[in-house]
């Protein structure tokens, strides 16, 4: 029987790709650019398989596609708000997404973010190496103590979890969160969580508020001038989630106006691309989206793809199905 033919739209760790190559008739982009709308349109007519990134937009214009031969996508990553699910589901597609290898490293990221914009460390770092440093006083560069304080984590999945760990646990932080749905009494009590019903609330009685809930529409600019008007006086703000989630205009301002003390971004709404008014916001530590960036998160991510990919044609449930 002839191998599934199988897309990978990003180069993976060599690792992956030859694992993947083992049970595929496996396609690599090689130039390693995101594909153009009519490449991945292209790309649904004439492989079985696909495996996209984040850095595919599968709109609704890309699934528009006569002689589909595309039978799933084995999203490489745990967010999946660039797939229009719809789409998919109407066409027939399977679509499976990689959660728990990254919630370690994606939580690392925050907390490197909120120790970072807490005690200025880019700051003081861009001051070193400009040769600006005249040396120790005491009251040079002071930051915001975190160990003790509050954290306010909204979205309390897998990785807002790991994020609660880390805080309660490392730094004796006492966690506020946010989540749509209600959580277990079990699962708050591991952090002695207390639950809030608004991200007003949460802004309001927390000292860092940590982004941990999917991107889309229905989470774009959670954010905002108006409830960013609420926080806590010298609230810190970190996104490790998707750019979308806050409104990078009111973020700007806020940084700007001294509403919030500062804030930690690994996610942008339209990245690569960064607005330039976060560019020249003051306070501001931003990061390349590193969340899973590690060899061994970003080879876990390709084995679990492909395991997905894997039992979707031995006929099974992937055991990662999202549509
Ligand atoms: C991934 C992420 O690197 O998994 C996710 O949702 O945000 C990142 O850590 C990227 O999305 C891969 O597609």
């Amino acid at each position: 029987m002839s191998k599934p033919k199988l897309f990978i739209t990003r180069r993976w760790p060599k690792a992956v790709e030859e694992a993947a190559k083992e049970e595929f008739d496996v396609t690599l982009n090689d130039k390693d650019i995101p594909l153009s709308i009519e490449d991945m349109s292209n790309a649904l007519k004439r492989y079985d398989a696909i495996s996209p990134t984040v850095t595919d937009i599968l709109s609704p214009k890309v699934f528009d596609v006569e002689n589909l031969s595309c039978k799933i996508l084995c999203n490489y990553g745990v967010g999946y708000s660039h797939i229009d699910i719809p789409s998919a589901k109407n066409l027939g597609i399977c679509v499976t997404n990689t959660p728990d290898v990254l919630s370690d490293c994606t939580a690392d990221i925050a907390m490197t973010l909120m120790l970072m914009a807490a005690r200025r460390a880019g700051e003081g770092e861009r001051e070193l190496r400009a040769d600006k440093w005249d040396g120790w006083r005491p009251t040079h560069m002071i930051g915001a103590k975190v160990t003790d304080k509050t954290l306010g984590i909204i979205g309390f999945g897998r990785i807002g979890q790991a994020m609660a760990s880390r805080g309660h646990f490392g730094f004796g932080m006492k966690i506020n969160i946010f989540s749509r749905s209600q959580v277990s009494a079990e699962i708050l009590g591991k952090y002695n969580a207390k639950q809030f019903s608004s991200v007003e609330a949460l802004l309001e009685e927390s000292d860092f508020v940590s982004l941990h809930c999917p991107g889309g529409a229905s989470n774009r600019h959670l954010i905002n001038a108006s409830n960013l008007a609420k926080a806590r006086s010298g609230l810190i703000l970190i996104n490790t989630a998707r750019g979308e989630v806050v409104d990078e205009t009111a973020l700007a301002d806020a940084l700007e106006n001294n509403v919030i003390k500062a804030a930690g971004l690994d996610v942008f709404d339209g990245e690569p691309k960064i607005n330039p008014i976060l560019m020249a916001a003051p306070n501001l530590v931003m990061l390349p989206h590193l969340g899973s960036a590690t060899k061994e998160t970003r080879e876990e991510m390709g084995f679990r793809a492909l395991e997905n990919c894997k039992a979707f044609f031995k006929g099974d449930t992937p055991m990662d199905k999202v549509a």
